[in-house]
């Protein structure tokens, strides 16, 4: 039997990790995550897909698209968590469980930070461990699914 299929989301200027502002996200490269998450998903028996882009509607796409196709979404909306109500509504559309994720802890950044529209949707959030976030929100999404 396959895999179940995870979707992992990644928002605008996370392209960028690694280049500048390395004491808020860290050194890590989006790719050095993308491997983190594949060797994680592959010890939990999942799949993933992991995706980024700069553009509202194309995170509004993929989230449509897991609907029937994938098992979870983790998502880490990037500046969209604090403003997207589209991306609220393609979440709570799509009826998969749903991790949030922050590099940073946003509850200690700006206030602007401290509200996610994403949360609304999601099953939890995970913020503040960097990439080990993404491990993590993988980690509670495979143990959901196994129904504890
Ligand atoms: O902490 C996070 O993961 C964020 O989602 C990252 C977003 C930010 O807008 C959220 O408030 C919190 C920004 C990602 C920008 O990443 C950069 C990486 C390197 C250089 C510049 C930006």
């Amino acid at each position: 039997m396959s895999n179940p299929v995870i979707l992992i989301v990644n928002g605008p200027n996370l392209n960028m990790l690694g280049s500048r502002q390395p004491e808020v996200y860290g050194r890590e490269t989006l790719a050095d995550i993308e491997t983190l998450c594949l060797a994680r998903a592959a010890a939990l028996g999942l799949d993933i897909e992991f995706r980024q882009s700069n553009h509202e509607g194309d995170l509004v796409d993929w989230i449509q698209q897991a609907r029937g196709r994938s098992s979870g979404i983790v998502i880490n909306a990037g500046a969209y968590t604090h403003t997207s109500v589209a991306i609220l509504d393609a979440l709570l559309a799509a009826e998969v469980p749903a991790v949030e994720v922050h590099l940073s802890n946003i509850h200690r950044r700006e206030e602007f930070r401290q509200h996610s529209f994403v949360a609304k949707a999601a099953q939890g959030m995970i913020c503040g461990f960097g990439s080990h976030g993404y491990v993590l929100a993988l980690e509670a999404l495979a143990r959901l699914l196994k129904g504890n």
